[in-house]
């Protein structure tokens, strides 16, 4: 068991700027995560397994709907708060992030942005504390970052529709109550439907064999004839920019949890560099390995400050999905990058589980590729700046 001795790094005083309120948020989240998750993480990404008793834990600390209103369970809180929360649950690992990000932003979001008033009473309150958990099924076998093209469909019966499909790469998709599926109707519209477990010709099979993500539950969702209550069909918003508008919420969730994860690579290789002796010294005394930690805490503090503006644009509504697909792109990035650099620093002790870059290291390759690969993100930003397309 891993003794948690990460430290807090703050270069530009970032503190500053933070609410007493975000302050004790983010402690309060830092400190549940030392004392429940870090003591059990390594072993549930080894046994590859999802660590469920964490999940009442994580809606106290606000983590499922942090920004949904009090009056449905949520925590009500502003957006910087949000992303606060994400950094110290990606800080311990991106599953348990990952967890979260779903729960807040692909099930909760759509429920209380496009939902009816009985959807919204039905399940947020619920999907707050984790007594339900859900999950978000856009991606398809043949259809990752065009999700425009998906065949997963539904026709009108009487007061159900038939849903038939398969979605794959679901987060959380194997022990979910309730999935959140984007499907198409008779006219090939896009809409939100909220499935429910036991509804009949629905399963949701595990995905096994990860390297990557390995305490986050995955798998797919199966709809075989599936009858729905057309009173499951979020009516409030169609069209394929339903489900990004989610994402536009998840990926800033991303960009801040990225974050923590490099912090964590960070200050592991700081500890590490100064207590290891070679040549009579320790490492952290030769100039290349300082060069390593001098850029580590450069490319965080900028993440910190592009993160921290758009914390404050998402709080007053004006944030665009460029700018966070930006930030997004560059943190996630950022993170990867110092995750190998902060492994090479531990030397071959940085192949071990008894450090988490490694597993860091994994994990982002990920995050690198889920909710709009890195190349998708260069391509949102290049479509932004230039007007020209280059999607198709
Ligand atoms: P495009 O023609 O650009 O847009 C279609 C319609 O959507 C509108 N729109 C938006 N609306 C709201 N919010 C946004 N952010 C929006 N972006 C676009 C747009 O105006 C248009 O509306 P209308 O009325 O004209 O129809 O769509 P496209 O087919 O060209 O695709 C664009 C592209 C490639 C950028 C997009 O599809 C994309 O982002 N692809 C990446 C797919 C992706 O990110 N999938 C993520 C799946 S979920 C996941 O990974 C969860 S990981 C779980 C975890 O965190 O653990
Ligand atoms: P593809 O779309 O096949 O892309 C393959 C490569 O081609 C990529 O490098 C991509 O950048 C590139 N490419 C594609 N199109 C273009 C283009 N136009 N121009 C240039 N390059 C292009 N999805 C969900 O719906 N819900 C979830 O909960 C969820 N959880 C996930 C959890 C994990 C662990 C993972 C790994 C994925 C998850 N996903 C989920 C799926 C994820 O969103 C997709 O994997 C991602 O959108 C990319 O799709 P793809 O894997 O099909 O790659």
């Amino acid at each position: 068991m891993r003794t948690d001795l990460f430290q807090g790094h703050d270069y530009f005083n970032m503190d500053d700027l933070l609410t007493e309120e975000q302050k004790l948020i983010r402690d309060a989240a830092r400190a549940w995560v030392k004392q429940e998750v870090s003591p059990i993480i390594e072993e549930a990404a080894e046994k590859q397994v999802f660590p469920k008793h964490l999940l009442p834990g994580l809606g106290a600390i606000g983590a499922f709907g942090p920004y949904i209103p009090v009056e449905y369970g949520g925590a009500g809180l502003d957006q910087i708060s949000y992303g606060l929360i994400m950094q110290e649950l990606e800080r311990c690992d991106s599953g348990l992030r990952s967890t979260a990000s779903v729960q807040s932003s692909l099930v909760m979001y759509p429920i209380w942005k496009y939902g009816s008033e009985a959807q919204k009473t039905k399940y947020l309150p619920k999907l707050a504390t984790g007594e339900w958990i859900g999950c978000f099924g856009l991606t398809e076998p043949d259809h990752g970052s065009n999700p425009g093209g998906m065949i997963t469909s539904y026709v009108e019966d009487g007061d159900d529709v038939i849903l038939n499909g398969a979605k794959m790469w679901i987060s959380n998709s194997p022990f979910a109550q309730i999935a959140v599926v984007w499907a198409k109707n008779e006219e090939g519209r896009i809409h939100g439907l909220i499935v429910e477990r036991g509804m009949e010709g629905f399963t949701t099979p595990t995905m096994k064999g990860k390297w990557s993500l390995r305490a986050s539950d995955t798998g797919e969702l199966i709809f075989d004839n599936v009858r729905v209550p057309k009173a499951n069909i979020l009516p409030e918003k169609s069209g394929l920019g339903a489900p990004l508008g989610c994402l536009d919420s998840a990926r800033f969730g991303i960009a801040w949890g990225a974050i923590g994860a490099a912090l964590d690579c960070y200050d592991t290789a700081l500890r590490y560099s100064k207590e290891r002796i070679q040549f009579g010294k320790p490492i952290a005394s030769f100039q290349l390995q300082q060069k390593k930690l001098a850029e580590m805490i450069t490319e965080i503090t900028k993440a910190q400050l592009l993160t921290f503006r758009l914390g404050q644009l998402r709080n007053e509504g004006r944030a665009t999905t460029a700018q966070i697909s930006m930030a997004k792109r560059n943190n996630v990035d950022m993170a990867i990058t110092i995750a190998r650099e902060a492994r090479q620093m531990l030397g071959a002790m940085g192949i071990m589980n008894e450090y988490p870059i490694m597993r860091h290291m994994m994990n982002l390759e990920s995050v690198i590729t889920y909710e709009g690969t890195h190349d998708i993100h260069l391509l949102i930003t290049g479509m932004d700046i230039t007007g020209e397309n280059a999607f198709k």
